[in-house]
């Protein structure tokens, strides 16, 4: 167990101090948290055949953008509250619902994780449209990892600010569906959804959750739908 955490993520000192009694509450996490070394363990194991068709069938990827098309003033702030406070040392993403491995996952586990960026545009129905460089995990790497049971087609989404959202899977499934820690090279504004936020260049703005907390894998959708969706909105909201 400690040869693979070392191996794959963790730095010799870092682990040695790790270790220590501050390493064992790291480790430990929360409860019902699977320790890394089960979490790396668990990408060498098969998906089940939905999951695995959808990552792999080529969902079409949307053209990307060039460095220099990025509109930097363009992305215009949008929140139906304020910021909300998040303490970046205690954050976990929680992943859970019809899953056979629940995930709490830190920042720096997130962090850890293969990382991808894609310079699309960012569709707002209010009527504004930006260029943008977005920078993370994909959402099917955390997906698999989470391994989801046969029956899931649906991801909820719940956000610091008491903001959700639902997806049906094969769009959370999508390569370019990133749960994003950078905006335009730099790290991810806090009014833009810092720690995680979700960006993709294949759903509307409204679905692109800011403040990520927690995602849900279902097979059912409630009769919530998403903040906006529940006044109206279309749910599907596909670019
Ligand atoms: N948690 C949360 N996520 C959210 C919203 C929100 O109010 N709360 N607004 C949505 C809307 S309508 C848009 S257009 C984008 C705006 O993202 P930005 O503020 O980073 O430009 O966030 C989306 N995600
Ligand atoms: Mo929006």
């Amino acid at each position: 167990m400690i040869i693979r955490v070392n191996r794959s993520l963790i730095k010799r000192r870092n682990f040695l101090q790790l270790s220590g009694v501050s390493g064992i509450s790291f480790l430990l996490g929360g409860c019902g948290t699977p320790i890394f070394e089960d979490i790396v363990g668990k990408l060498s194991e098969p998906l089940n055949q939905n999951v695995e068709k959808l990552i792999f069938k080529s969902q079409k990827p949307v053209p990307e953008f060039s460095l220099s098309e990025i509109e930097p003033e363009a992305l215009i702030i949008n929140s139906f509250r304020n910021t909300p406070i998040i303490d970046l040392e205690k954050y976990r993403l929680i992943v859970n619902g019809e899953v056979n491995n629940p995930l709490s996952l830190s920042l720096t586990e997130i962090q850890a994780l293969p990382s991808s960026s894609m310079i699309i545009r960012h569709v707002c129905v209010e009527g504004w449209a930006a260029i943008v460089q977005w920078g993370g995990v994909r959402l099917q790497e955390i997906i698999a990892l989470a391994q989801p049971k046969d029956n899931v087609q649906y991801a909820y989404f719940k956000s610091a600010d008491g903001y959700y959202e639902s997806w049906d899977i094969a769009s959370a499934l999508h390569p370019q569906t990133l749960l994003a820690y950078q905006k335009n090279g730099d790290v991810l504004p806090k009014e833009n959804g810092a720690p995680l936020r979700l960006a993709s260049p294949i759903k509307l703005g409204y679905k692109q959750s800011k403040w990520v907390t927690q995602i849900t894998l279902v097979s059912y959708l409630s009769l919530f739908k998403g903040y906006w969706e529940d006044q109206g909105y279309e749910w599907f909201a596909g670019l």
